[in-house]
């Protein structure tokens, strides 16, 4: 049913073992037609977002133009790597058109400057893959706006996990003449190519030390899961810096520059800073802020969903979800209650196979599942993570509220019906 009026090829990939002569024989009775030319949209040139590309109806849409969705909760843990065509989508501006035969990645370092076709960074540079989990800072927002008010209602599902293929940034800078002991140099700028009106690209820093760190696999990639990368998530190339908030995580790349402050973008420097609960828009100093880089650990629950009615089977109720922690910090423990916190069941974890890709590092989400007592009536699902540097969530919202609504990993609560 989440397929229908749209592609199902999403569901394919999830549901692989559904793909059969069988299943599609039971369909094609189901089938109504197929969509004459005249009935498809036509499109708008003077829309700057008309040249989008199609994303599938089972979205959840937190605005159309740009384009910000998340998948349903109920898919978002069905697989350990996220379906390219489920992966959340965060843009900040209309999907750039690129030509991926005359598309160049400037390499500019000041004295020295170096243009990489699409074709250079496959051949001229050790492929690696790396498995990163990737999450807006918004994610989990709405649970913040439902406590005071602030931007896009981001869900729980603003993140989502790939192996992404490409070149080393530190192989690329080195081979551009970069010396890695300029201790003039700090940052290493990434710049996107969706312009504004204004002819501002999208753009965003790292802090040298990451960029140029042997296993801190910050890449420039080309492959999304083994193919291209999606119009959507930054065809043809994006930066991918694993542990990282996901605005750091350049798409449409064009260009890679290195300074001695962070980049200049309205995204580094007036965006992704997070404040004290107390901060207004008035008093907020982004000058001062600092930049929201590595990510805090993260729990939340997929399954049941919120307002669910459930027939537990023996007091007992099967709970599900993620949990991540940036920085390349492995999760440790899943601790659920459903008694408000007075007894926890630790969860069973699922993680990466550790030999799926280049890294050293635990850069991707943890899956989870947990058999939970519960007793009749409305009960409050609660889910919570530690990571391997022992830090955990915080208890509620209160003490992390932030004017912007940034990282909000208060212990995960979903509530639902337990029938008798
Ligand atoms: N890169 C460009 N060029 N333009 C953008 O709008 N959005 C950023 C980042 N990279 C963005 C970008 C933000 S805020 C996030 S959370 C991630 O891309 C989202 O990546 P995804 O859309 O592939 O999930
Ligand atoms: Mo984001």
């Amino acid at each position: 049913m989440l397929a229908s009026g749209g592609p199902i090829d999403a569901f394919w990939n999830m549901y692989a073992v559904h793909k059969t002569d069988e299943v599609l024989e039971i369909l094609e009775q189901y089938k109504i037609g197929s969509l004459s030319p005249e009935d498809q949209k036509p499109i708008d040139l003077n829309d700057p977002f008309s040249k989008d590309p199609f994303r599938l109806p089972v979205f959840r849409i937190n605005s159309k133009k740009p384009f910000n969705a998340e998948p349903p909760i109920e898919l978002l843990t069905d697989s350990y790597i996220t379906p390219n065509e489920l992966f959340y989508v965060r843009n900040h501006l209309p999907v750039p058109e690129i030509d991926p035969d005359s598309h160049r990645i400037s390499v500019d370092l000041g004295d020295s400057s170096i243009q990489l076709s699409l074709e250079d960074l496959k051949t001229k540079f050790k492929p690696v893959t790396i498995t990163t989990t990737i999450q807006c800072a918004g994610n989990r927002r709405q649970e913040m706006s439902d406590f005071k008010t602030v931007g896009l209602s981001w869900g729980p599902c603003a993140i989502g996990t790939a192996r992404w293929t490409g070149a080393r940034v530190r192989d690329i800078l080195l081979s551009a003449g970069f010396d890695p002991d300029d201790k003039t140099i700090k940052h290493v700028h990434f710049n996107g190519f969706d312009d504004d009106i204004t002819n501002t690209s999208y753009g965003a820093s790292i802090p040298k030390q990451k960029a140029m760190s042997l296993d801190g696999d910050v890449i420039i990639a080309y492959k999304m899961n083994g193919v291209d990368i999606p119009r959507d998530h930054g065809y043809p190339v994006r930066a991918i810096v694993p542990g990282y908030v996901g605005a750091r995580n350049v798409k449409w790349l064009r260009q890679i520059t290195v300074g001695s402050d962070e980049s200049t973008s309205h995204w580094q420097m007036n965006d992704y800073k997070a404040f004290s609960p107390s901060t207004t828009f008035e008093t907020a100093n982004y000058k001062k802020a600092p930049s929201i880089q590595e990510m805090p650990v993260i729990s939340a629950i997929s399954v049941p969903k919120p307002g669910s009615i459930i027939d537990p089977e023996d007091g007992m109720v099967e709970v599900k979800g993620y949990a991540w922690s940036g920085g390349g910090r492995d999760i440790m423990r899943v601790d659920v209650s459903a008694d408000g916190g007075n007894t926890w069941q630790e969860a069973s974890l699922t993680k990466d196979d550790p030999d799926a890709d280049d890294s050293a590092h635990c850069w991707a989400w943890t899956l989870w599942t947990a058999e939970v007592p519960v007793a009749a009536g409305k009960v409050e699902i609660i889910c919570k993570a530690i990571d391997s540097a022992n830090n955990c969530q915080p208890e509620w919202i209160g003490p992390i509220w932030n004017l912007r609504g940034f990282l909000t990993n208060a212990w995960h609560r979903v509530n639902v019906t337990v029938e008798n």
